[in-house]
């Protein structure tokens, strides 16, 4: 799999400009002038009568506000159906299986579009339809089978992989429902991202700015959902951007029933990894996922980029193309809540359904986690990191690159003191786990109305109280500018035993990628695997080993490769993101795997004779890379 952000600032770099800008100001033109209305995806276009949908789209260009409907906008290209405004995502198209659509689509732009996606499904290509400006074009076609597809447009001849200008909101869902049967109660959302990059079309050092959203907003912004304990929720997620996203979900695990892209969609077989906290949803994939809102509080169901979710990543920046120095001074001075991200972020609010017992009467595992910063904690670069306490206090300089494992039991009350010793407000964040809402991290929003977890402020502490059900692999990090904090350190292997899952550092191996000091948009955190870009792992033959995987580099996709530079060992895979896998998911196969940040993953791993292996943590196109050398001795003959 290609890593997609690198592409997009590529490309954005490569882009040349000329649409304008309003902050606000004065419309180009008419067109300009109509506003583009956020489209929520419950309303089916078209008009649908005896099995045959008619549906007139035209292309226009519309004032999107992607955040506050009176905060900044710009004039982008967007569906629109006709006798209706303009809409951001594309008006839905959304039929029982069986259904004839009869399109006619209609171009007002000024020069030529290509429209892909009205076609029969499943397909294996779509060579698209071209329509001149001011031209209209007219196609019929079978529905097809069901699932969650999409279309889109481009007016800059770009693959979807490389869409992010003025054409990047020009998608729109396109869902088959099975025939027969009245259409499922649930919700879909198209991802979008708009990037730019005015500096580079100038001739002056890249400056990419992107902005993220879902179904035409960007957090806080974008949509937010009221459940009750234990309600079923189903939503479909169609990524019509040029990115990857890697979709994590606080408080509880989805599961993923289809996967699908905008040609064909399917149920998972029983043999695929079909249950995560976090999935990686690649540029023009979809997926529909189902879960159980199985405890109440605040949640958040988020892309785990640092990008797309991070404050500076507005538009106003994008407008004012601000230094990044700037916008990072801003960022430090924020009152840290909810205001402090942007992006792909939807909110959930749980209501609690009967009443809640601490039931757990065990003795609670107390831990002192200090916050704090190394000048040099990255031989040049400053190093922001956790610090476990185990006697006096420690050092002020003193960081743990990564940070501390901690292994704590399934049913046992923890007790975590995080002590803030930054100038930096800051928020931990337990990754993974099925804890209560409010020590789960996120400042300004985790917790219940009445309840709410603030942000360490510095010199401030907060104790989080919870109580691991599960045991496997998890994670702990900031989840403050993660940009900075994140992959400037604030990450540590969180690790939950039981008897069935126990932990022994001579068979369990932590094998954690994370940033290598602060990262930005221009330029990118690089990675290191356990703190270093030279791991080293020693293991013996015949000996069967629990590699635990663990993924927070938030601007990576990374891909593990595990054997020799010719051949590629087998491990079977047992848990992911914390969760054992059933039996069926559990084979033996090939010892490579895609990790989106927030992804784990347990895998057993046996090698079978003496001599050099390599796990390589590799992301393509960002240009890092870290090997981990693997010295495999030959078993110890026990000893008479
Ligand atoms: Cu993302």
């Amino acid at each position: 799999m290609m890593n997609q952000p690198s592409a997009v600032l590529l490309t954005s770099a490569l882009l040349s400009l000329g649409a304008a800008l309003h902050h606000p100001g004065p419309p180009i033109d008419n067109r300009a002038a109509a506003r583009a209305a956020t489209n929520d995806n419950r309303r089916p276009a078209g008009s649908l009568r005896n099995g045959k949908l008619e549906l007139k789209l035209d292309i226009v260009t519309a004032q999107w506000f992607p955040e506050n409907d009176s905060g900044p906008s710009i004039a982008m290209e967007a569906f629109a159906e006709q006798g209706r405004e303009p809409e951001v995502p594309g008006p839905m198209i959304r039929v029982p299986e069986g259904t004839e659509v009869h399109v006619t689509l209609h171009n007002s732009l000024d020069k030529e579009a290509l429209v892909r996606g009205f076609h029969t499904r499943p397909a294996t290509s779509d060579a698209g339809i071209r329509i001149p400006a001011d031209g209209t074009r007219e196609v019929t076609f079978q529905a097809g089978a069901p699932g969650t597809y999409f279309y889109w447009a481009t007016t800059t001849n770009k693959p979807l992989l490389y869409r992010v200008d003025h054409d990047s909101q020009l998608s729109g869902a396109f869902i088959v429902d099975p025939a027969g049967a009245p259409p499922p109660n649930d919700r879909v959302f198209v991802i979008g991202l708009f990037s730019e990059d005015k500096d580079s079309a100038a001739g002056g050092p890249p400056r990419p700015r992107e902005v993220a959203v879902f179904n035409g907003k960007s957090w806080p912004h974008s949509e937010r959902f009221t459940f009750t304990e234990g309600d079923t929720v189903r939503w479909r997620i169609i990524d019509a951007s040029a990115a990857p996203h890697p979709m994590h979900l606080h408080g509880f695990y989805f599961e993923v029933q289809r996967s699908g892209s905008a040609l064909a969609d399917s149920t998972l077989p029983p043999t695929a990894i079909s249950r995560a906290n976090t999935r990686l949803l690649t540029s023009g994939s979809t997926m529909a996922i189902r879960y159980v809102a199985e405890r109440p509080g605040n949640w958040l169901f988020h892309c785990h980029l640092a990008l797309h979710v991070d404050g500076k990543s507005k538009l106003a920046n994008i407008i004012r193309v601000r230094p990044w120095e700037d916008m990072e001074r801003e960022h430090a001075h924020m009152h840290h809540g909810i205001n402090e991200m942007a992006g792909l972020i939807l909110g959930i609010h749980v209501l609690p359904r009967g009443d809640h017992q601490v039931t757990s009467t065990a003795e609670p595992r107390q831990l002192r986690l200090l916050v704090q910063r190394a000048p040099n904690g990255y031989s040049h670069k400053p190093a922001i990191g956790f610090v476990l306490q185990q006697g006096a206090e420690p050092k002020k300089d003193s960081v743990m690159l990564p940070g501390p494992t901690l292994v704590l039991e399934r049913g046992r009350p923890a007790r975590i003191t995080i002590v803030n010793k930054l100038d930096l407000a800051t928020a931990v964040h337990w990754h993974g786990m099925e804890i209560e809402s409010y020590p789960d991290g996120v400042a300004g929003w985790s917790g219940m109305a009445g309840k709410i977890a603030p942000a360490i402020e510095p010199n401030d502490s907060f104790i989080a109280e919870f109580t691991p059900p599960r045991a496997g692999t998890f994670v702990y990090h900031s989840h403050i500018n993660e940009l900075t904090q994140t992959n400037s350190g604030m990450y540590g292997a969180l690790i939950v035993t039981d008897s069935a899952h126990p932990y022994d550092p001579r068979v369990d191996k932590i094998v954690l990628v994370g940033g290598a000091g602060p990262g930005n948009v221009e330029s990118r955190s690089t990675g290191v695997i356990n703190g270093v870009v030279n791991p080293q792992l020693e293991l013996e033959a015949g000996t069967t080993y629990r590699l635990r995987l663990i993924q927070i580099h938030p601007q990576a996709v990374v891909i593990f490769r595990l054997g020799t530079d010719s051949t590629t060992a087998r491990w079977t895979p047992v848990a992911k993101d914390g969760a054992d896998l059933p039996t069926q998911q559990s084979t033996e196969r090939a010892a490579w795997v895609t990790m989106g940040a927030g992804e784990t993953g347990d895998f057993l791993y046996t090698p079978d004779k003496p001599g050099l292996q390599k796990l390589q943590a590799q992301v393509r196109i960002a240009g890092w890379q870290v090997p981990m050398l693997i010295v495999v001795r030959p078993k110890r003959v026990a000893q008479r």
